[in-house]
């Protein structure tokens, strides 16, 4: 597990500021803990990793400008005071393309909402289509649901949102409404005030520094899959991933070989790009947050493979760790 004994400088906090230290396990009577899931949901690429990770202050879950990043459901945790806030972030709810890999998000997603103490239901502030209805429609009827609008810092004419937050609210009896950015450190603040009384009374269940529930050899995927994401263009489709071949410490060094799979010969060329050049870039890049996350030498290898037609295949989107 993830936990706090990182260093220093990979603290990100919402914006400049790190983020404010945890709770001192110490010293909180457990009678007077508070504990609990809040679920983050919503449309692909709305902002749901991004506030998890302001919210939780370190990187724990990979984001980009392009839609299906997140993957997983990825758990990130702070402790404030005497609560301690288990977040969980979930794929982008996938209403196009009913392919294995589409099926198996969505799988993730309904798991996610089914048994948590509160649902953050993300919106891009200002708007609702039907694939965020979609995602509305799915959620559980007794869990409380946050409608938190999110990207408020690109809303110009904030009057007009107004009759947009009357709509909202004929659409679904949410506990409360939330405009924010979740770049935004006060907005972060904020939303603990909010989220805090929804979480019942019971002892921590995780060391209050604790960061998330992912492995090391998870994150090291995830962090060769953000910038795969990030370095190649509109061109690559999303129908590519990252397997870990090889997780070994020696010492304070650790090496790892991952494989990028991709669907098409055509595609295993934008990703090497010439003379190798974008393919040496995604593991720099990659290789460089892991030492920063980790504090210790990394050394990563890169290979990439084609299989092609893998997001079609359901034994095979299970043998590359989607559920
Ligand atoms: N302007 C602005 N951009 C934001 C805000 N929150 C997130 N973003 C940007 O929105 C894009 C998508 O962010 P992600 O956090 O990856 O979105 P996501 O909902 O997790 O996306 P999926 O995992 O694909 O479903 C990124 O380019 C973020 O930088 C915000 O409050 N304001
Ligand atoms: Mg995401």
């Amino acid at each position: 597990m993830l936990a706090k004994a990182l260093s220093k400088e990979t603290a990100i906090g919402p914006t400049d500021e790190p983020a404010e230290s945890t709770g001192d396990a110490a010293d909180v009577d457990p009678t007077e803990q508070r504990c609990g899931y809040v679920a983050i949901v919503g449309k692909p690429n709305v902002g749901k990793s991004t506030l998890l990770n302001a919210l939780v202050g370190q990187k724990v879950s990979i984001t980009s400008r392009k839609a299906q990043t997140t993957r997983h459901r990825i758990t990130g945790m702070r402790t404030v005071g005497p609560t301690q806030f288990i977040f969980v972030d979930t794929p982008g709810f996938q209403t196009r393309h009913g392919n294995a890999l589409n099926r198996a998000l969505n799988k993730t997603v309904m798991g996610a909402v089914s048994d948590v103490d509160l649902i953050l239901f993300v919106v891009e502030a200002g708007h609702f289509n039907l694939a965020d209805a979609k995602v509305l429609s799915l959620l559980p009827a007794n869990v409380p649901v946050i409608l938190l609008a999110n990207k408020f810092d690109l809303v110009h004419r904030r009057g007009d949102l107004a009759p947009w937050l009357r709509s909202m609210q004929e659409r679904h009896p949410f506990t409360e409404f939330v405009p924010m950015s979740a770049k935004t450190a006060k907005d972060i603040e904020r939303l603990f005030g909010i989220c805090e009384k929804f979480l019942p009374q019971q002892p921590w269940m995780h060391d209050p520094d604790d960061l998330t529930d992912r492995s090391e050899r998870f994150m090291a995927s995830e962090m060769v899959r953000e910038k795969l994401f990030r370095l190649t263009g509109d061109e690559l489709p999303y129908t590519s991933t990252v397997i870990i071949d090889k997780f070994e410490e020696e010492g304070s060094l650790k090496r790892i070989a991952a494989t990028i799979v991709v669907e098409r010969e055509g595609h295993k060329g934008m990703v090497i790009g010439e003379g190798g050049e974008k393919l040496k870039r995604i593991g720099t890049e990659a290789r460089q947050e892991l030492e920063k996350l980790w504090d210790c030498k990394v050394f990563l290898e890169l290979w990439v493979k084609v299989r092609s037609g893998w997001a079609d295949d359901d034994a095979r989107v299970r043998s590359f760790g989607y559920e």
